[in-house]
């Protein structure tokens, strides 16, 4: 037997259909899934509408954490769906107030060697404890659920190799960001990170659940770190240590590529605006005036980091150029803060808590002043996600942001001149279930308020596919700038309200938006088409940045490189995603040209080309030949108008 690395060990034990070959299309068991409301919702009516009676996999769990803002009916409408449906269909359900799915599920339901899917791009947080954890698309998460083998590209394998330790005051956030500065937010689509070597050993679960987190700002599929002792600790001390098993690569096991890190010669980093691949050393833009701190999120918010955080708050003042905010990821970090008295140095040194939820990461709250710099422990600095037009986000680590928080100024820590706090992993975490409801037996009513509304249909696509493109856009567009959150967020189970939406950032004042020129095309019997550069769509998971642009008519989009969870997402609703092949005909479209394929299905079925004319508005017309990477089952499932009509 060939030796294996750890993503292929845990893949081949939940092969179903395919050939572990990297690049190859494969089909997995799901154990585990989880969801969060802001995609939830969806995945849930999706699941409803698959007539599926009871959930198939071994666990699955519904987290109330990114729409808790309740500004209007709009969002405890969504909790009350979300928990009837919950005990409805067998799925446990975390409450809000009780914490970000990531942080609660790899505290309290994650089981090294298990496969996990999430309705959230930052679901490998599980990696952290072994497990292969994904994000897909909400209806991708319904399928789980409903027992379907979960489709994906077999990745490759890159191994970062970690040597050294750790020095004061850098930590795991500094090593994700490197790591970024090294493979870069776009380009590594098809890829597995696997985490070895002597270094592994110095990092508890916490610091590695922040790498696997992160990992999702690297577009890779996901990343995982060998499940051992430090493993095994973090299991015990959460009551659950007969989940643990031993995980590592064979001996010998080959990667696609080798990284070394040598962990002891890190420093801290930050991602500059407005893209967590733009990093840079702390030490070399340190002094700029900062307006605000937030530390938190899924990727920095465990005990770990706000103990530290408290610890060098204690005794202490927040400057006065700037505010401070906290929240804690779990009620159970709360729990622990405020039986320790780490809340009480928080609190003492003026810092405002929030609670234990996404909040100011997707924009709940929070916003930035206008022209001011806003230093987050989160991990996305994507262009407005602060709510806050043209903001500049940076994203650092929790040592980096408390430094930051003391002096308002951005601060490397290791100038701070104090002693760095130690971390000692707790023997016993305040474990307390309270706010998780297990599902019961039987099933009851699932209440659906007026705000629910149902997917949209889509329809088959036209024999002859006709598109006008009603924009262009360029390089790295995220799945916020398609379709932003924040204020917005609400909006989430209200398709036909959420799509007004679509693109905001692309509209121009005085003239009319994305949404209202797409509706005019489709009116007309037209469809519509956007174009980009590489990496469109990355992100998050959400399928609205596929859904909403369906609705509106939208059912073509032409981009140099396509993001994995979008790419499935597109599929799943019926828009076909064609790439250039060649990049002067990128050049060439612009917004208002006419796009015409010809017998799309047989041009599917055909090949991996498709031929098309590009009618430009200057009258002249371009033969273009096109690329796809789509198998013949989402070709199908395009040609028909997506998933919901075929099951
Ligand atoms: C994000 O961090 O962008 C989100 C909000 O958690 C998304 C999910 C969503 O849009 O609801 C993600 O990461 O998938
Ligand atoms: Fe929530 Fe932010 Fe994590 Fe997304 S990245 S799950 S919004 S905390």
């Amino acid at each position: 037997m060939p030796a294996k690395t750890l993503t292929e060990k845990i893949l081949s034990a939940h092969l179903v259909e395919g050939e572990l070959k990297p690049g190859s299309e494969i089909k997995i068991r799901i154990d585990q899934t989880l969801c969060q409301d802001a995609t939830g919702t969806m995945a849930f009516l999706e699941l409803e509408a698959m007539g599926v009676e009871r959930v198939k996999t071994e666990l699955s769990v519904q987290y109330i954490d990114h729409n808790t803002l309740q500004i209007g009916p709009e969002n405890p409408n969504d909790h009350i769906y979300l928990q009837s449906v919950c005990a409805a269909k067998g799925v446990y359900f975390s409450r809000p107030g009780n914490g970000i799915c990531h942080q609660v599920h790899l505290e309290r339901f994650g089981v090294p060697g298990k496969t996990l899917l999430g309705s959230d791009s930052h679901t490998p947080t599980g990696g952290g404890i072994g497990m292969v954890a994904m994000g897909a698309g909400g209806l991708d998460v319904a399928m789980a659920m409903a027992g379907v083998p979960f489709k994906l590209t077999c990745p490759r394998v890159v191994g970062i190799r970690l040597t050294g330790s750790l020095n004061e005051w850098v930590s795991a956030k500094d090593v994700i960001l490197t790591v970024l500065s090294i493979l870069g937010s776009q380009g590594n689509v098809g890829t597995s990170v696997e985490y070895f070597g002597p270094g592994v050993e110095s990092l508890s679960v916490p610091e590695r659940a922040t790498i696997t987190n992160m990992g999702a700002e690297l577009g890779v599929t996901t990343s995982l770190f060998p499940s051992d002792n430090a493993t095994k600790a973090f299991l015990e001390a959460e009551g659950r240590g007969s989940a643990w098993q031993p995980l590592a690569a064979d001996e010998g096991a080959e990667y696609f590529r080798v990284i070394e890190l040598d962990l002891g010669k890190l420093v801290p980093m930050a991602a500059c605006p407005s893209n967590p691949g733009n990093v840079k050393p702390v030490s070399e833009i340190a002094g700029m005036a900062v307006s605000q701190v937030l530390i938190g999120s899924c990727t920095n918010s465990s005990l770990k980091d706000m103990r530290l955080v408290a610890k060098v708050l204690d005794g202490r003042h927040v400057s006065e150029k700037l505010s401070l905010g906290i929240a804690p990821g779990s009620r159970q970090v709360l729990k622990m803060l405020s039986q320790d008295g780490s809340l009480a140095s928080m609190v003492g040194a003026g810092c405002r808590i929030l609670e234990s939820a996404c909040g100011p990461c997707i924009g709940q709250g929070f916003s930035p002043a206008s022209g001011t710099v806003s230093v987050r422990t989160f991990n996305r600095n994507f262009l407005n996600r602060t709510g806050t037009k043209n903001d500049q986000c940076y994203l650092v680590s929790p040592e980096t942001a408390v430094a930051t928080a003391l002096m308002g100024v951005l601060t490397d820590p290791r100038t701070l001149g104090i002693p760095c706090p130690k971390w000692e992993m707790p023997s016993e975490f305040a474990v307390d279930d309270g706010m998780i409801i297990p599902p019961p037996e039987t099933s009851g009513e699932i209440i659906r308020l007026e705000t629910i509304g149902a997917p949209p249909e889509c329809t088959p696509l036209p024999e002859h596919l006709e598109a006008e493109v009603l924009l262009k856009v360029g390089d790295k567009i995220t799945t916020d700038h398609i379709m932003p959150a924040g204020a917005y967020l609400k909006y989430r189970s209200n398709i036909p309200r959420y799509s007004r939406f679509v693109f905001e950032c692309f509209n121009k004042d005085g003239e009319p938006t994305f949404a209202e020129r797409a509706e005019a095309l489709k009116a007309k019997g037209i469809t519509g088409a956007v174009v980009g550069g590489l990496s469109f769509g990355q992100g998050s998971s959400r399928e609205h940045a596929a859904i909403c642009p369906m609705y509106l008519g939208v059912r073509l989009i032409i981009a140099r490189s396509i993001e994995r969870i979008i790419s499935a997402n597109l599929v799943n609703f019926g828009i076909l995603p064609l790439l250039f092949k060649d990049e002067a005909d990128l050049e060439a479209i612009v917004p208002g040209t006419r796009i015409l394929i010809e017998r799309v299905s047989k041009q599917l079925k055909e090949g991996a080309e498709v031929a098309a004319s590009f009618f430009l508005p200057d009258g002249s017309i371009r033969k273009v030949s096109l690329k796809h990477s789509l198998s013949a089952e989402d070709c199908a499932l395009i040609l028909k108008g997506g998933r919901l009509r075929l099951d």
